[in-house]
């Protein structure tokens, strides 16, 4: 059965892989799943068509026949469900791989997501430069606990599972910033996930629909 994503017609970040619809590109590398892309604009997506998949107007989507999924995590850990490479079969490991993909969305992106508002949206509030330092310091703790957490390993529990995907997906937005060079095991971590092959391919098939150029390599 063919399936679909939704992604930005032209995405805000010009192709740094930072909209969400290269997380699920990334799981569906990762599970050596075809799939085709609607690209939406963002009158589109505020469109009934579009809020019929999605009630919040975002992407991604993923249909799959009769099936249409919102949301990252629950797209995710669907494609990880039904396809091995991205989940353990051993019960007890499953679980917890699961559970770092709800640490993932619920626990360490919040705070990055609230840093970016601060960054690219209050910069003219005059509470601006009293609170982005209370901001970064919410996130810095997240970073030190993951940090400890993953300490010398390679990945958060065992092999690479979904939970480093949507986990690495979710450090990505703080690339730039140079908040994660404080860290330097989860600037590595960073750098591992990205060098995965099933990455770069999400990350140059985002990139080209941003550049209009065919995904090379
Ligand atoms: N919780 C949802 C999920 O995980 O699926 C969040 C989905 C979401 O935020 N989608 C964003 C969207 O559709 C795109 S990814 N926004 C349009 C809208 O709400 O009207 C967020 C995003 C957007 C742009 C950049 N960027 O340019 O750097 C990065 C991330």
């Amino acid at each position: 059965m063919t399936i679909t994503i939704t992604a930005f017609e032209r995405s805000p970040d010009g192709g740094r892989g930072l909209a969400r619809d290269t997380r699920v590109r990334w799981a569906l590398e990762e599970v050596g799943q075809p799939y085709e892309v609607r690209l939406v604009s963002f009158r589109a997506m505020k469109e009934p068509a579009h809020l019929a998949l999605h009630p919040f107007g975002q992407i991604p989507t993923y249909e799959e026949g009769d099936l249409a999924l919102f949301e990252t995590g629950a797209i995710v850990f669907h494609i990880a469900q039904r396809h091995a490479g991205l989940l353990p079969d051993d019960a007890n490991a499953r679980a917890r791989a699961i559970t770092w993909m709800f640490a993932a969305v619920n626990t360490v992106e919040p705070p990055i997501l609230e840093l970016g508002t601060a960054r690219l949206l209050e910069g003219d509030k005059p509470w601006h430069d009293e609170r982005l330092p209370l901001v970064e310091d919410r996130v810095r703790n997240r970073l030190k606990q993951l940090s400890a957490r993953l300490g010398n390993a390679d990945w958060l529990d065992g092999a690479f599972s979904a939970g480093d995907l949507m986990m690495v997906s979710v450090l990505l937005r703080l690339k730039s910033s140079g908040i994660l060079d404080e860290y330097p095991n989860l600037a590595a971590y960073l750098a591992r996930g990205e060098t995965r092959p099933t990455y770069k391919r999400a990350f140059a098939a985002q990139l080209a629909v941003n550049t209009g150029r065919p995904p090379t390599g």
